[in-house]
């Protein structure tokens, strides 16, 4: 029979204390997702309606931002943290001042897919507490991703799924109603290093820079173009279900910076969204960057930090890197093959 989380959580944990503070917090959040998908599958009106406010981030909250953040804050109490850093609240809050865990969260990833039935998430990201961040709380927030003792999302889509890490491989549970709690369904995921598959928002192509607009060019101009193959494209908008699609059959998700106002950073958020991305991916065996340097690596400025993401199978997340370093090596291929090239001015 397939093991539960509680029995993962155990073998993880030991009896370190402080990862049994990480698997105790687990457990409340995975409490948590159970409530608010049955919030989501009960439906009603409203749910994807603005509440009239905008969060940190500039965006539009909506009924279901504000639910989810309630009900993972109420988790957050329950569980032994010191801090709580959510999309939906401008500043971290302080919960109990002597625990030894800090936790950020998005708790409605894929908020403009609530109101049409598309496959939404929760992302978390848990961190140790050091004295100088009881010392200077702003600091909490600011650790790098690889100082991340836990990390995950929920998939609230036509199962209730979750993906977590604990820096020992990743792994994914699925909610069993029979058995009333989740079960794992894949004891330790590998992303495939090569992929034919790629995740953009390709109507954002103009405000693009050059050689993220050529390595779109490349993969569309597949088999007829410096690649020699096809590669296929799917953009759910929601990131946890492009994570999960690629974690299962391999491929690259890019969210880059682009010419937008405010967007220079790209649109996803550091610490609460590509940092336990990051995670997952990186102990999956992916990679995952700014498009040139890994995202565990960059020291957060702050809670709401953005950062342009690149991530999926090891290979084509170097590929982008090689785009962006060496655009030159671009210019030298591009007369052959700029007349097939459909897009590039
Ligand atoms: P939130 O819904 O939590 O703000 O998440 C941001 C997000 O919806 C990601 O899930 C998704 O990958 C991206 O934004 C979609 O962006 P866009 O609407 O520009 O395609």
């Amino acid at each position: 029979m397939a093991s539960s989380l509680d029995a993962h959580l155990e073998s993880q944990c030991g009896n370190d204390p402080l990862k049994r503070q990480v698997g105790t917090t687990i457990r409340n959040l995975a409490t948590a997702a159970v409530k608010l998908r049955n919030k989501i599958t009960a439906g009603g009106e409203g749910l994807g309606q603005a509440k009239g406010g905008t969060n940190a981030g500039g965006d539009v909250q909506k009924e279901l931002d504000v639910v989810a953040d309630k009900i993972f804050m109420e988790a957050a109490e329950a569980s032994p943290l010191a801090f709580f850093g959510s999309e939906e609240q401008d500043d971290a809050v302080l919960l109990k001042p002597d625990a030894g865990l800090a936790m950020a969260i998005d708790p409605l990833d894929g908020s403009s897919n609530i109101e049409t039935d598309v496959t939404i998430g929760t992302i978390f990201s848990i961190l140790p507490v050091e004295e100088e961040h009881r010392a200077d709380p702003s600091k909490v927030f600011r650790q790098k991703g690889s100082r991340q003792l836990g990390a995950g999302f929920f998939v609230y889509g036509p199962q209730l799924l979750l993906v977590m890490s604990m820096g020992n491989g990743t792994h994914v549970f699925i909610f069993s109603p029979g058995f009333g709690g989740f079960v794992e369904l894949n004891a330790s995921i590998a992303i495939a290093d090569k992929a034919n598959e790629f995740a953009i928002n390709a109507s954002n192509y103009r405000h693009w820079d050059q050689p993220i607009r050529s390595y779109i060019d490349d993969l569309l101009a597949g088999s007829e173009g410096p690649r020699e193959r096809d590669f296929n494209m799917r953009w759910v908008g929601s990131l946890v279900a492009d994570c999960y699609r690629i974690l299962l059959r391999g491929g690259i998700f890019l969210y880059p910076g682009d010419g937008r106002k405010n967007y220079a950073k790209g649109r996803l958020r550091l610490v609460y969204e590509a940092n336990p991305v990051a995670f997952c991916v990186e102990n999956a065996g992916g990679r995952a960057t700014d498009g040139t340097t890994p995202i565990l690596d960059i020291e957060p400025e702050g809670l709401h930090d953005r950062t342009p993401l690149v991530f999926g199978s090891g290979r084509e997340v170097e590929r982008v890197a090689r785009y962006i370093a060496d655009p030159s090596a671009l210019a030298e291929r591009s007369p052959l093959f700029g007349k097939r090239s459909l897009f590039r001015a």
